[in-house]
């Protein structure tokens, strides 16, 4: 592409290089991809939404989410090789236009923003938001525990040092608020909502907080069935799935939990490549298989929502 910054999709980039990217694609794509901000975080940056398939009334959308944990680097990687094979197929490969015409994709390339610079410039290891709390020298909250879903029980803390620190109150964070005042106001269109996360290589779905099972318990489970299957015949990556709190464990205040409850039925977690030999630290030369494995489940949960 024609990008001046150094941008490179089997690369991991920092924000001001996505950021830069994001612009561009939606400048040289309209009609396809729209840029808008969708929120401010707490150090003052702005949060980035893509809004990707062609204008259309009634369309049902499909959220994804990158970037939540700041470590988790290849998953702002996943969210722009998704909008760049978007572009690169409309028009050309069946399945995806069709997905394209039928459906919108609100895609947050990364979500945690203060959390993303920090790993570049401070801790590669760090995982949570970057806020203050009050009476504590600690800083940051786990994003993914403070989503109003049982929240702040099982499996984390009201302890401000600890890596699944609560929050001092659900929706603390304006990276989480913004999150879910985006999905409040457009609960009517979005069906599905994808937050990507690493490591594991698992696709779990509702409940986290409960080990009772959802009530779309059988079509989520055989959903997520179809699309590992998908991801796993590319290159063999062997995937696990379920529902979360039997799956990974129990964790209260998740985003996908909290979607799920307020109506969006199609909502799961990825946790892409690998099991742990890198795992956060995933080198650059997997970024490539990782993301077109990805893709096809991911392509495969949005036929499902198209038809459904
Ligand atoms: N893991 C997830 C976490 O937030 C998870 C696991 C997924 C828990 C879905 C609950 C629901 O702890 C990572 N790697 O962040
Ligand atoms: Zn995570």
């Amino acid at each position: 592409s024609n990008i001046r910054t150094g941008h490179s999709y089997d690369k991991y980039n920092d924000l001001d290089t996505i950021n830069a990217w994001s612009a561009n694609i939606a400048a040289q794509n309209p009609g396809l991809v729209s840029r808008s901000q969708f929120g401010i975080s707490y150090e003052g940056r702005p949060i980035y939404l893509l809004k990707v398939g062609r204008p259309g009334v009634d369309k049902k959308a499909v959220l994804i989410d990158c970037g939540f944990h700041a470590r988790e680097w290849i998953t702002p990687a996943f969210c722009q090789w998704f909008v760049k094979e978007a572009v690169n197929s409309y028009g050309s490969d069946a399945q995806f236009t069709d997905l394209l015409n039928n459906l919108d994709f609100y895609i947050i390339p990364v979500l945690n923003v203060d959390g993303y610079v920090y790993t570049w410039t401070n801790d590669r290891m760090w995982r949570k938001t970057r806020s203050a709390t009050k009476n504590s020298k600690c800083f940051g909250t786990d994003p993914n525990r403070n989503f109003n879903a049982a929240w702040c029980t099982g499996g984390s803390t009201s302890n401000a040092c600890a890596e699944t620190y609560c929050g001092s109150t659900p929706e603390s964070e304006s990276e989480t608020k913004a999150l879910a005042d985006f999905i409040r106001n457009n609960i009517s269109s979005i069906k599905s909502y994808l937050s990507i996360h690493s490591y594991s290589q698992m696709l779990p779905f509702p409940y986290s907080y409960t080990n009772a099972k959802a009530k779309d318990n059988a079509e989520l489970y055989a959903v997520s069935e179809g699309a590992v299957k998908q991801l796993e015949s590319l290159y063999g990556t062997i995937y696990t799935y379920g529902p979360s709190a039997s799956t990974i464990y129990i964790a209260a205040g998740c985003s996908d939990d909290w979607a799920y409850d307020v109506g969006v039925k199609y909502s799961f977690t990825f946790e892409l490549r690998d099991t742990g030999k890198y795992g956060f630290i995933l080198p650059e030369s997997e970024i490539k298989e990782t993301c077109e494995e990805t893709m096809l489940a991911v392509k495969y949960i949005a036929n499902h929502v198209m038809i459904n």
